[in-house]
């Protein structure tokens, strides 16, 4: 179970956010309504939100998942691989700080760089992406910090995604939603796998909150087969945050 979590509002400089998609800048005052449609959502999955105020140096610093990686008895923060990213860190870090003792916060150091997308959980065992973000020493310090703490880790090499959870979902009792070159990752086959239709692959990244999915609107069959596999969802509009690569997973910590 999740009892909070930690969200950044987009500052204006949003639109200037990294991005490799060819959808155009996003609409500020959309994303903000997004924004706080998306906090509603955590809410209503029973999450307290902790907003933290925008920062107008770090265009895609509302993308919070990134700069830290979070359990029950560890907050890991990271070093994020854009180098315009660098640095967001250490706002999240402090407001970690009301939550986790000092013994629990570990960070990471150079040249390691890492992100929270490249980072899925399933059971106590972390997959890590090896990315354009995340690099090998990143995932050797995440293993080593995580083992210190009672958690393993493993890692992932990723060929077309920006992040590991840009292609892959999990969504607890071991049912797995994966798009394009993790439908059929031999790394993943003991999973029951969802597959993503291609036209649908920005709806590989949901999230599991207490017992619901949250899904980006407007992928119907994506959608369908999450309710056919049993599973309560809620809609909530991203495509302000898709046209800068990211999406639900990336807008918050939950722990
Ligand atoms: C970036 O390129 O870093 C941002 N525009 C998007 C980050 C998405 N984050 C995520 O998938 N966890």
């Amino acid at each position: 179970m999740f009892t909070r979590a930690i969200v950044r509002t987009p500052a204006p400089s949003l639109t200037e956010g990294l991005t490799t998609a060819s959808l155009g800048k996003p609409d500020y005052t959309l994303a903000l309504q997004q924004h706080a449609a998306y906090i509603a959502a955590l809410q209503t999955c029973g999450l307290a939100v902790t907003l933290l105020e925008p920062d107008p140096a770090f265009p895609d610093s509302c993308f919070v998942e990134d700069t830290a990686v979070l359990a029950e008895r560890l907050a890991v923060i990271t070093r994020p691989g854009a180098p315009s990213r660098q640095g967001e860190q250490q706002r999240v870090a402090q407001a970690l700080r009301a939550f986790y003792r000092p013994e629990q916060i570990e960070t990471l150091l150079p040249p390691g760089t890492l992100e929270g997308g490249d980072v899925m959980r399933v059971e106590d065992h972390f997959y890590i992406g090896l990315s354009a973000r995340t690099n090998a020493e990143g995932a050797r310090q995440l293993i080593a910090i995580l083992e210190q703490h009672g958690y393993t880790g493993s890692t992932v090499a990723l060929r077309q995604v920006l992040h590991l959870k840009t292609g892959l979902a999990y969504l607890e009792h071991n049912r797995l939603l994966a798009a394009g070159e993790f439908i059929e990752h031999p790394l993943f086959a003991l999973f029951h796998r969802i597959p993503i239709a291609p036209a649908e692959a920005y709806a590989a990244n949901c999230i599991y909150v207490n017992g619901t999915v949250l899904v980006p609107a407007g992928y119907p069959r994506t959608r369908a087969q999450i309710e056919a596999a049993g599973l309560p969802v809620l809609a909530v509009d991203t495509s302000e945050f898709r046209k800068l690569d990211g999406g639900l997973s990336c807008l918050s910590l939950r722990f």
